[in-house]
């Protein structure tokens, strides 16, 4: 007996000690540069706080907003819906409105059935699929970056074992675009590259190529053969209009381009935590299409096996109605034009409080976000002294801001830039 109990110790030391050492090794992971500020402003008690980090939409008492055609195709779905498993590759009836809004509503492409699409667990999601599946079918290939881009693009890529290259794209000095920069980088890529583009409302930067720049660059991506992949999680943010904001997309099509693309619904329709997004590879034609779609869906199976439903039943409702869809689109450009009035607001707050410095670009970059142009040591300062949360690149949430906190955040922003 007494023995028994020895040998019982004995094993489990073996095996106590066997099990601590399989995680010894493992270190704390750096925290997210843009998730990482949501949890520190949350664990700050200052009743002052105020968070311009993650770029999630906040109406102008700071409060989250569910859009009202959100909340009515809520009402209409109530009741009426099962939780069966949608299919591996997503709502088809959601998919199709996605991709109408991308590709325009008489698109042929469509009609031709080209396009391979799936719905993706939103804009990561999308962009994560398709970095496997470039991965799989295009293993020798690499990804052209933007400088600087959303930090997460960096970690998509990587983890799929893509290689990574970048490109310039914004000018510190002019606070706008490289323009000359970015088209030696596409000409000097090896052909059959990848390249990364935002199709509207560049994050970061708030910085997009003009029109004819987008020509160009469509031009010159087609000369050298490389493949255009365009994440658009702002669709809408940039001119208040979703249909203005597929305008470099709609570039790339005339030109006769193979593209893929990212769709989110988090930004636009406000569905951040529902998870609906869209991915879509422009094919040769409908026999391409069908084949890719199929290795898409492949690739999700043993990953997730199939998306979330309730979210993509609410974006099918929505834009399946043509009342809904104007309601959407109204709102679309509500969100749009707060931000847009909250970015002269802060330029106005800046010039008040008396700073010498020039915040014209507040004003004429677009989208969700300001790139400020704050070094990480001022941004710290901000945090450290005033509360105030957002991403060490000086990249501010103009969404976050509201008419209430826009004078104590430009007061800030002046007491940490005053002595540059
Ligand atoms: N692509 C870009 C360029 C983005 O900025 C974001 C979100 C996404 C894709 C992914 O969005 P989704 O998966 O939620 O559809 N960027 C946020 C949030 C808004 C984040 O970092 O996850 C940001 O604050 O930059």
């Amino acid at each position: 007996m007494a023995l028994s109990r020895k040998l019982v110790q004995q094993r489990s030391s073996v095996f106590g000690s066997r099990s601590m050492s399989w995680w010894r090794s493992v270190e704390p992971a750096p925290k997210d540069p843009i998730l990482g500020v949501t949890e520190a402003f949350l664990a700050d008690p200052s009743p002052d706080k105020v968070n311009v980090g993650v770029g999630a939409y906040r109406d102008d008492n700071g409060k989250p907003v569910v859009l009202q055609c959100v909340r009515e195709a809520e009402r209409r779905i109530a009741g009426n819906l099962n939780m069966e498993y949608l299919p591996m590759g997503g709502s088809v009836k959601m998919v199709e409105e996605t991709l109408k809004l991308a590709y325009g509503e008489n698109s042929e492409h469509i009609k031709d059935k080209r396009i391979a699409a799936v719905q993706a667990l939103s804009g990561t999601g999308a962009c994560r699929l398709f970095a496997d599946f470039q991965k799989r079918f295009r293993p020798e290939s690499q990804i052209y970056i933007p400088v600087p881009t959303w930090a997460n693009h960096h970690n998509i890529w990587r983890d799929a074992h893509v290689p990574q290259k970048t490109f310039h794209y914004y000018h510190p000095e002019t606070k706008g675009l490289d323009f000359a920069g970015l088209v030696d980088d596409i000409r000097n890529a090896p052909n059959g590259s990848f390249f990364l583009l935002h199709a509207c409302a560049h994050n970061p930067t708030g910085v997009d190529p003009s029109e004819e720049q987008w020509k160009e660059i469509s031009k010159l991506i087609k000369e050298r053969g490389h493949f255009p992949f365009f994440d658009m999680a702002y669709q809408g943010f940039a001119s208040g209009d979703p249909e203005r904001d597929a305008k470099a997309i709609r570039i790339f099509l005339e030109d006769g381009h193979l593209i893929g693309i990212a769709q989110s619904y988090a930004k636009n329709m406000g569905l951040y935590g529902q998870r609906v997004g869209c991915l879509s590879v422009l094919c040769e034609d409908e026999k391409q299409a069908v084949a890719v779609k199929s290795q898409l869906q492949m690739l999700a199976r043993p990953m997730y096996s199939n998306p979330p439903v309730h979210g993509a039943l609410v974006v099918s409702t929505i834009l399946g109605d043509q009342e809904l869809k104007t309601l959407w689109l109204k709102e679309v450009e509500g969100m749009a034009d707060r931000i847009i009035g909250m970015r002269t607001a802060l330029r106005e707050n800046l010039e008040k409080v008396g700073s010498p410095l020039s915040w014209e670009h507040v004003t004429n970059q677009i989208g969700m976000f300001c790139y400020s142009g704050m070094t990480p040591e001022q941004v710290d300062r901000l945090t450290n002294e005033f509360h105030i949360y957002m991403t060490r690149n000086g990249r501010i949430s103009m969404a976050g801001v509201t008419t209430g906190n826009v004078g104590y955040l430009a007061n800030a922003i002046h007491e940490v830039t005053k002595s540059t």
